[in-house]
């Protein structure tokens, strides 16, 4: 019975909603040290299911405004479907269920090391859905998809049974993901240096706002108006209601797992 309904979940996010692989993995497997536990914000969890979406040829492209118009486009699809995958359970199955962010919000405080950790760590369950394993980018290599992937969980209080765990590493140890990194954050294995990712990766993140704004205070009033006329201020602005909004896409674009 437990399979035919992971069947119909299955067939409804493939079919219906257009998600590229979708993984089922216990709570009890999800094993992120940094991150909450799952009861902490779900009392009675047991089941994660986990969306797949391969991300589109836009990450390959050296225009920064195209690479991250694709990605946008991925993010803006991942919203609905996990609004939609959720009231599906809901209705059909009488299941609880709730989404996860597949990036913000997040919580800006020190022991979150303001934001860099999330409420729920889609990684770690891609990984326990068995949807993948971890490559040398520390990004969860899909064996069809490879690093182009992003993933989004809705968690759910129905047992259902996991899926098999890949058997197999995928990432081939290559490093050209290393050699790629502008930032030389990827160079200590098993931990990505987040600050020297932020700086290559956000130009217009939270650092760079804050550097502005500092310069701003301690300038006079004529460079103040110079300063909020500058192109600078203006890719700030924008990066503000963006979000998130990446120059760097090396990690993803030259890991050569998925790309034949
Ligand atoms: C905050 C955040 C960032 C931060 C911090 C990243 C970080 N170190 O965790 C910054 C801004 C730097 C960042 C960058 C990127 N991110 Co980001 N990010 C997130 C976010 C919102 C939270 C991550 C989090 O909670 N991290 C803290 C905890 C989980 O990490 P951790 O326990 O310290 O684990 C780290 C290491 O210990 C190691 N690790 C942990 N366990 C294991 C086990 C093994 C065996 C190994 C080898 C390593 C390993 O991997 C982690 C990375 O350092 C997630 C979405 C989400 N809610 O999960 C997206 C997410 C991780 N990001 C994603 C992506 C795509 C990126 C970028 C490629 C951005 C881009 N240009 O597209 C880069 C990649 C950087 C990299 N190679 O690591 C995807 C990854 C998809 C995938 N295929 O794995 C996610 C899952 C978004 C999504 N919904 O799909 N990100
Ligand atoms: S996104 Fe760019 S800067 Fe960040 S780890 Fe990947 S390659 Fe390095
Ligand atoms: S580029 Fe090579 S080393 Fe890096 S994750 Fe991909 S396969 Fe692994």
């Amino acid at each position: 019975m437990s399979e035919e309904i992971k069947a119909q979940i299955r067939h409804y996010a493939l079919t219906v909603l257009g998600v590229d692989d979708l993984g089922f993995g216990a709570v009890d497997d999800y094993q992120s040290p940094l991150s909450p536990k799952i009861d902490t914000f779900f009392p009675k969890a047991k089941t994660l299911i986990v969306m797949a979406f391969k991300e589109l040829a836009n990450c390959e492209s050296d225009n920064a405004y195209l690479a991250m118009g694709g990605r946008l486009d991925a993010m803006e699809f991942i919203r609905p479907c996990n609004y939609k995958l959720a009231r599906y359970l809901e209705k059909e199955f009488a299941m609880k269920a709730m989404s996860t962010p597949p990036s913000y919000p997040l919580k800006m405080s020190p022991e979150n090391r303001y934001g860099l950790i999330a409420e729920f760590s889609q990684r770690h369950a891609a990984f326990a859905a068995g949807l993948g394993t971890w490559g040398r980018n520390n990004l969860i290599l899909h064996p069809k998809f490879g690093a182009r992937v992003l993933f989004c969980t809705i968690i759910s209080d129905v047992p259902l049974p996991p899926d098999k765990p890949c058997q197999e590493n995928i990432c081939n140890n290559c490093n050209i993901c290393v050699e790629q990194c502008p930032g030389h954050a990827l160079d200590g294995e098993g931990k990505t240096n987040e600050i020297l990712c932020l700086k290559h990766s956000q130009p217009f993140g939270i650092a760079g706002n804050m550097r502005f704004w500092k310069k701003f205070a301690q300038s006079d009033i004529e460079e103040q108006k110079k300063m909020v006329a500058s192109p600078e201020f203006m890719s700030l602005y924008q990066a503000s209601f963006i979000g998130f909004q990446y120059f760097c896409f090396n990690c993803t674009k030259f890991c050569p797992i998925g790309t034949k």
